[in-house]
């Protein structure tokens, strides 16, 4: 195994609501204790890294990283519109001063999916405003951080919206189909009855979002994205990087996506260049002035002519019924540097498994990928492992375990695991 060069940013990655605990004012936190929720389970006290980010810090350092990817909170800043709490931006000052005092550069990332409550009350993600709205916080954290950072993410997957708007046009194709089948075979009734209770479940779930939200629906970040809403997300990017380049124009800025190793298999070549074009070809436009792109990817899609096929037979699943493909890495990064010019970090990577020993072979075929492409000379400047603690899987709640650290969520006892260690060797 080569070691990377110490200006190389090696480290972990995480998401304020996936690991602060009680983030009381976002969206996710209201949506999690709805009747009508399709959370797993509410976030909670999280891993209470609200309160705990020293020991956690002290353990990235310890085992020999030198950088760390987190999240500023919106709803914490702004719980309501307009009203910023100084407070706790002092308190994402202690975690950048905490950095610092342990060798770690900070790499601050302004949204990751949740927003603050009143937001959604506007139209959230599909709204105009929104653009306005995000490039206010923007300043506000600039005022209060900017002098601090060198790295900044604007958008965490921006193109997560568009992603799951094409999942669930897949679903509902494929519930088409089967009830179609179902009519032919069955009879009408027991698909009516289904949709009766679909209908009426929906028809429930809108008066709930009116009285929590005051909107019928909630658009939220990782709602299914209209082309509008897109263009929206893009937009509010473009406005925080003017925001920030006219305070601290050394801030290098940039903002992630979800990036899959999209593979052609017998005759998919057309069907995978359109989703490469969804996933990020169409948004170069809004990126090429960025300095760099934050590169997300956890596994390969192989795509077929009719779109993405299963994992081969017998390939090994992770925890989210990924396929265990570290390869896929150094692929995207190696097609994303075809087009554009600015530096990359991959800004998450990781695999939900129980058996440690997996993470340490996913980590070490991941990096050995990453090495090859800066012996090619392309600018890949930093990796950050998704993720530093076992953390509230958003939806799947905590049964995903992405962590280099287990946490006991009964005690919120933090105990590494031999990937943590791993992971600091290479530097
Ligand atoms: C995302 C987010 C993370 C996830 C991670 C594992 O990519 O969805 O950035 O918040 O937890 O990717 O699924």
């Amino acid at each position: 195994m080569d070691r990377f060069l110490p200006d190389f940013l090696l480290g972990a990655a995480t998401a304020a609501h996936q690991v602060e605990g009680n983030n009381t004012n976002s969206d996710c936190w209201a949506m999690e204790q709805m009747e009508h929720t399709s959370y797993a389970e509410p976030s909670l006290d999280a891993v209470d890294h609200y309160h705990r980010y020293r020991e956690d810090i002290r353990l990235m350092a310890d085992a020999g990283l030198n950088a760390y990817r987190f999240s500023v909170e919106w709803a914490r800043i702004e719980p309501e519109e307009g009203r910023f709490d100084e407070a706790e931006a002092a308190h994402y000052l202690d975690v950048i001063h905490c950095c610092k005092e342990h060798g770690l550069e900070p790499i601050v990332t302004l949204h990751h999916f949740s927003s603050p409550k009143w937001l959604i009350k506007k139209g959230g993600w599909e709204a105009e405003s929104t653009i306005d709205d995000f490039a206010r916080y923007t300043r506000y954290i600039i005022g209060k951080l900017g002098n601090e950072l060198h790295y900044i993410c604007t958008i965490n997957e921006a193109n997560m919206g568009i992603q799951v708007a094409a999942i669930a046009r897949r679903y509902m194709q494929q519930m088409q189909a089967q009830a179609a089948k179902a009519q032919t075979s069955d009879g009408t009734v027991q698909v009516g009855i289904n949709l009766e209770k679909m209908m009426a479940g929906q028809k429930a779930a809108a008066e709930e979002n009116l009285k929590v939200f005051g909107v019928e629906k909630v658009e939220n970040f990782t709602s299914m994205r209209t082309p509008e809403g897109d263009n929206i997300v893009c937009r509010a990017h473009e406005a925080a990087r003017t925001v920030i380049k006219e305070f601290c124009p050394d801030i290098k800025i940039g903002l992630s996506l979800s990036l899959h190793d999209i593979q052609p298999v017998t005759g998919g070549e057309e069907k995978a260049l359109s989703e490469w074009g969804d996933e990020f070809t169409h948004y170069l436009p809004y990126i090429q002035n960025d300095d760099f792109l934050g590169v997300q990817n956890y596994t390969r899609s192989l795509m077929g002519p009719d779109g993405s096929l299963p994992a081969p037979d017998g390939a090994e699943l992770t925890q989210m019924n990924y396929e265990f493909y570290p390869e896929a890495l150094e692929h995207v990064i190696r097609k994303v540097a075809e087009d554009f010019k600015g530096d990359l970090i991959v800004t998450e990577n990781g695999i939900a498994t129980a058996d440690d020993k997996r993470r340490i072979a996913f980590i070490e075929q991941a990096l050995s990928g990453v090495q090859n492409c800066i012996r090619d000379g392309l600018p890949v400047k930093g990796y950050f492992h998704w993720s530093l603690l076992d953390n509230f899987e958003w939806q799947k709640g905590y049964s995903m375990t992405f962590g280099l650290i287990a946490v006991d969520r009964t005690t919120q006892t933090r105990k590494p695991k031999a990937s943590l260690a791993y992971l600091g060797s290479y530097l």
